[in-house]
C-alpha cells in the first residue's frame, strides 16, 4: 500500500526506516516539488510543540480581569484535558449567557493545513454554529479589495481563477506577456488545500521557448523565471495603474482601441475614454503624466501601447497589487486595458488574476468540487470583513461601510481561534495586540507556541495534519490524496475535531456537532458524497484508501478563459448587471464612495514614494519562499533562510551604501507605527527606494520597549481598509525608514516555548 500525505506546498510520499520511523519524500510524480516541509519532523519544530492545554497564569487565578495588562505578557500553567475543556465550556456558555452569541467572534481566519475533514476553521464555525452561532468574517486577506470589485466588472473572482488560460494555450498562442508584478515561482509552491504536480516553472519555461516574449513591470525582478530573456521595467509600488491607464490613452489617441470589442462586449468605455483624454478632471493621462507618478519613461510607456497592440498580449496582474489602497482599481484597470486590447476571450490573450500567486492558475486539470465539511447554518447576521478585525475590538458599536451597506461592529467578548496566526496576518500589530487585549477570553488551538498561543488565555495543543488521517482535494490541482497517518500522535493529544466533540458534550449538542459519526466515518461519509456528486467515476472508498491517490489528469483538456463569453455573449452573457464587462459600473456609482469611484482611476495611496519625507523607502512585505506565510517558521528550512536569526530585507545597492549598510547587518526598520530588526541583503533585485521583507516571521515584541525583534513586518505595515467599497487588507502601502542597527542585539525569544510555571497550591480549580 502506498502512503501519502498531503500539505498546501505539495504532496510528500512516506518511508519508513528499519525501525519503524517515518521519513517524508518529494513526490515522484511531481517534477519540481517544493523544499518546503521535510523538517516538520525535526527538533527544531518538535521542541516548539504545545505539549498540554495551557493557561495564562492570572486567568488561571482570577478569570478576564487583568486581560488587558496581562494577555500576551505572562507565563503559562498547564492543566489537563478535562479542566481545560470544563474551562472553555464554562467560558463559553458565560458569554453567551451574559452577553449573547453575536459576543462570541469564532472568525478564525486561516489557513490551517490541508485536508478536508481536519480543516480547523470549518471545525470551529460548525461547532459555534450547534452551539447557537458567532460573529464571522467575509473575504480573505489574500483578495479582499479583488473579491468585492471583480463581481461588479467581469465575474466572480472565484469562478476567474478556475478559468484561466491552460500553459500550453499561452504557449502556442501569445506573443507578448506582460506581467505586472511577475509571475513568482516561490508563491506558486502554493496551493489552498493542496498542491499537485508544479507547473509553473515549466509553464513558464515553455512559453520562452516558444519565443513568447516577456515584460515585467514590477519593483523588483526576481519574480519571473521563465529561462529566457525577460525585459525589466522598474515601477514605484502602488502606482502600476498611472501606467496602465497611460498604455490606454496611447492606445486611444492612436486609434488602436478594439472598438468593436468595446462596443460588443462591454459598457461604459466612453465614460472612461473621457477620463482617458482629461475631458472629465482636465488632466490627460498621457505618458509623461505616468512617468511623474511611476518613475517609468514616458517613451517605454508609448511604445509597450503599440507593442502590446500589435501582439497576441496576455496582461497578467499579480495579487500584492490588490492587498493596496485603492486595490480594486489595479484589477479593474488590467481587465479594462485587456478590453481596449480587444483580445479577451482569443487564446493566449486577454488578462490573468493572476499567474503565479497559486499553482492551480494556468492548470488543464477539469475543475471538480471536492469533499466538503458541512458546515451547518450561522443564526447571529453579525459579521465583519476579515481585515477590520482590530478596529471592531477597538471599536464596538461604530459603524463602518462593506459593499454598498453601512455595518455596525459587534461587541466581542470572548475570541476563539483555530488554525490561523492572527499575529502573522495582521497589519499594525501593536493596534492588533492593544485590540486583542480587549475581549474577556481568547481561547486558540495550535500544535506550536507561536505567537497567536503566546497571546491566548487558554490554549489547547491539537495533532498536526502528519497525526490523522484525511483526505486532500484542491481544485484543479487533478489529484485526490489519502493522507496517511505518518507519526505516532503524542500521548493524550486531541485533533480540533475531538476537542470540539468534548466542548459539544459539554454544552448539550454533541449529537448536533458530530451527526453520531466517528473521524473515520466522517472521512468515509465525506468521500461517498464527493463519489456521488462527481462527474468522474471515483473508486470505492477503500480502493482509493488502498491505492493512496486518485489522479483526475486523464480527464484534462486545454483552456481559454471566457471564450465562449466571446462566441456568444447574449447566451453566455456575464453575471454582471448588464451581463458585460462594465468600465463604468452603475451599482459602484450607486454607492457614491469618493474612494472607489464609478470607473478604474488613478488616485494617489495613503503612502507612496511620491508623496515620501526624504530617506523614506517603499516597503513590500511579499509572501515568503521558504514557508507558507508563518507556518513552521522556526523549523530548520525557514531558518536557514534567515540572516543572523533574522528575516532578511533586502535593499539596494546605493541605498545600503547611503546608511553604511552592508551585506549581513542588522538593519533596522522602522515608521511611525512601529520597528523591527532584520538582517540585510544589499541586492540590485529590488529597485532603488524599495525594500522587501518577507512575511511571517513569529512576532516577538519582546518583554520590553524596542523594535520587534524577528523581522515581522506587519508591525510597520498600516491597518487601512483598502478602500469603503471592500476594506480590505492593504499591506502593500507602506512607507518606513531603515537604517543599520548598532545597538546590543537583543535575542530572540519567539523560536523558545514561553515561560511555564507550575500550579500554585492555592489557585482555584477552573470550570466549577
Ligand atoms: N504584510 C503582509 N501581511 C500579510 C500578507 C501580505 O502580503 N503582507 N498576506 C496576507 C495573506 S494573503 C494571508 S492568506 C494571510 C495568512 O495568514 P494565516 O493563514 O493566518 O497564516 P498561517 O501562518 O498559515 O497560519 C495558520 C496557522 O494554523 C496553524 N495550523 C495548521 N494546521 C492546523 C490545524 O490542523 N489545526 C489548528 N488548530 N491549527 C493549525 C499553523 O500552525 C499556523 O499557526 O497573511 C496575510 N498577511
Ligand atoms: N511560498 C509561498 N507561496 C505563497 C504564500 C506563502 O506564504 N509562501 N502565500 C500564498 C497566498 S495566501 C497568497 S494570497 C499568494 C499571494 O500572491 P501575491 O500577492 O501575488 O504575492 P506577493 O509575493 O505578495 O507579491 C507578488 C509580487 O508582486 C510584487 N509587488 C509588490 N507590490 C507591487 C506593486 O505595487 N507593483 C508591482 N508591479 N509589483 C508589486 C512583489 O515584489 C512580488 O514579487 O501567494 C501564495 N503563495
Ligand atoms: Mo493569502
Amino acid at each position: 500500500m502506498a502512503e501519502y500525505t498531503a500539505s498546501h506546498w505539495g504532496v510528500a510520499e512516506i518511508s519508513r526506516g528499519a525501525d519503524g520511523a517515518p521519513h517524508l519524500r518529494p513526490f515522484s510524480r511531481d517534477p519540481d516539488p517544493s523544499g518546503i516541509g521535510f523538517d516538520r519532523l525535526g527538533q527544531e519544530l518538535e521542541r516548539m510543540r504545545i505539549r498540554r492545554p495551557a493557561v495564562r497564569r492570572s486567568f488561571l487565578k482570577d478569570g478576564h480581569r487583568d486581560a488587558e495588562r496581562m494577555r500576551g505578557r505572562e507565563p503559562f500553567i498547564e492543566i489537563g484535558w478535562d479542566e481545560a475543556l470544563d474551562l472553555v465550556a464554562s467560558e463559553i456558555d458565560r458569554i453567551r449567557r451574559d452577553y449573547g452569541n453575536a459576543s462570541i467572534f469564532g472568525g478564525s481566519y486561516g489557513w490551517a493545513s490541508a485536508g478536508r475533514f481536519h480543516h480547523a476553521q470549518s471545525q470551529l464555525h460548525r461547532f459555534l454554529n450547534t452551539i447557537g452561532g458567532y460573529v464571522g468574517h467575509v473575504g480573505t486577506y489574500s483578495l479582499g479589495a479583488g473579491h468585492t470589485i471583480l463581481p461588479h466588472v467581469v465575474a466572480p473572482l472565484d469562478h476567474l481563477l478556475t478559468i484561466h488560460t491552460s500553459w500550453d494555450v499561452l504557449a502556442e498562442n501569445t506573443e507578448l506577456f506582460v506581467a505586472f508584478g511577475g509571475v513568482p515561482a516561490k508563491n506558486a509552491q502554493i496551493s489552498s488545500g493542496g498542491a499537485g504536480r508544479h507547473r509553473v516553472s515549466s509553464g513558464l519555461r515553455t512559453m520562452s521557448e516558444a519565443g513568447v516574449r516577456f515584460v515585467n513591470i514590477s519593483p523588483v525582478n526576481d519574480n519571473i523565471d521563465p529561462s529566457g530573456p525577460v525585459e525589466w521595467i522598474p515601477i514605484r509600488p502602488n502606482t502600476d495603474v498611472a501606467l496602465m491607464i497611460a498604455v490606454g490613452h496611447v492606445l486611444d489617441r492612436d486609434g488602436l482601441a478594439d472598438l468593436a470589442f468595446l462596443d460588443r462586449y462591454c459598457v461604459g468605455y466612453p465614460a472612461f475614454r473621457a477620463y482617458l483624454r482629461g475631458e472629465s478632471d482636465g488632466i490627460a493621462k498621457t505618458p509623461a503624466w505616468a512617468e511623474a507618478i511611476t518613475c517609468v519613461p514616458a517613451s517605454r510607456i508609448e511604445a509597450l501601447a503599440r507593442e502590446m497592440a500589435a501582439s497576441r498580449t496576455l496582461i497578467n496582474c499579480a495579487w500584492s497589487l490588490q492587498r493596496a489602497h485603492h486595490g480594486e482599481q489595479p484589477f479593474w484597470m488590467t481587465v479594462t486595458l485587456a478590453a481596449m486590447l480587444g483580445q479577451i476571450g482569443l487564446p493566449g490573450g486577454g488578462f490573468g488574476l493572476a499567474y503565479g500567486p497559486m499553482n492551480s492558475m494556468g492548470s488543464k486539470h477539469r475543475n471538480t468540487s471536492g469533499p466538503t465539511l458541512p458546515q451547518g447554518k450561522n443564526v447571529v447576521g453579525d459579521f465583519i470583513p476579515v481585515a477590520r478585525i482590530a478596529d471592531m475590538l477597538l471599536n464596538p458599536g461604530r459603524r463602518f461601510t462593506y459593499g454598498g451597506q453601512t455595518l455596525t461592529y459587534p461587541d466581542i467578548r470572548l475570541v476563539y481561534w483555530a488554525g490561523g496566526n492572527p499575529f502573522h496576518h495582521h497589519q499594525d500589530l501593536s493596534r492588533l495586540a492593544e485590540a486583542w487585549r480587549r475581549p474577556e477570553t481568547v481561547v486558540v488551538h495550535e500544535h506550536y507556541w507561536n505567537p497567536a498561543a503566546r497571546f491566548a488565555d487558554i490554549v489547547l495543543p491539537v495533532r498536526t495534519s502528519l497525526e490523522r488521517t484525511d483526505i486532500s482535494y484542491s481544485r484543479l490541482e487533478g489529484l485526490l490524496v489519502w493522507m496517511s497517518q505518518v507519526a505516532a500522535a503524542p500521548e493524550d493529544s486531541m485533533t480540533d475535531f475531538d476537542i470540539f466533540c468534548g466542548l459539544s458534550g459539554r454544552l448539550a449538542r454533541f449529537d448536533a456537532f458530530t451527526e453520531g459519526r466517528s473521524a473515520s466515518q466522517w472521512l468515509e461519509e465525506l468521500y461517498e458524497q464527493m463519489r456521488q456528486h462527481n462527474v468522474f467515476d471515483l473508486p470505492p472508498y477503500d480502493v482509493f484508501r488502498r491505492s493512496g491517490i486518485v489522479d483526475l489528469s486523464e480527464h484534462d483538456r486545454p483552456v481559454v478563459m471566457l471564450d465562449s463569453f466571446r462566441r456568444d455573449p447574449e447566451t453566455f452573457k456575464l453575471g454582471t448587471p448588464s451581463g458585460r464587462i462594465e468600465i463604468f459600473s452603475q451599482t459602484i456609482y450607486g454607492f457614491g464612495y469618493a474612494d472607489c469611484p464609478a470607473h478604474p482611476c488613478w488616485m494617489e495611496p495613503d503612502e507612496w514614494l511620491g508623496a515620501a519625507a526624504p530617506g523614506q523607502l517603499h516597503l513590500i512585505t511579499d509572501q515568503p519562499k521558504r514557508r507558507l506565510h508563518s507556518q513552521l517558521d522556526a523549523g530548520s528550512y525557514s531558518q536557514a533562510g534567515k540572516i543572523g536569526g533574522r528575516e532578511p530585507v533586502y535593499i539596494h545597492p546605493t541605498d545600503a551604501a547611503a546608511r553604511g549598510i552592508a551585506d549581513g547587518d542588522i538593519v533596522e526598520l522602522f515608521n511611525k507605527r512601529g520597528s523591527c530588526l532584520s538582517g540585510a541583503i544589499v541586492d540590485d533585485c529590488v529597485m532603488p527606494g524599495v525594500v522587501r521583507l518577507a512575511t511571517g516571521a513569529w512576532y516577538d515584541p519582546g518583554w520590553s520597549e524596542g523594535p520587534e525583534r524577528a523581522g515581522n513586518p506587519n508591525v510597520l505595515t498600516p491597518d487601512r481598509g483598502a478602500s469603503s467599497l471592500s476594506q480590505g487588507c492593504a499591506a502593500q502601502t507602506c512607507l518606513v525608514s531603515a537604517r543599520r542597527f548598532d545597538g546590543p542585539v537583543p535575542p530572540i525569544s519567539s523560536y523558545e516555548p514561553p515561560r511555564f510555571l507550575p500550579r500554585p497550591a492555592d489557585f482555584p480549580s477552573s470550570g466549577s
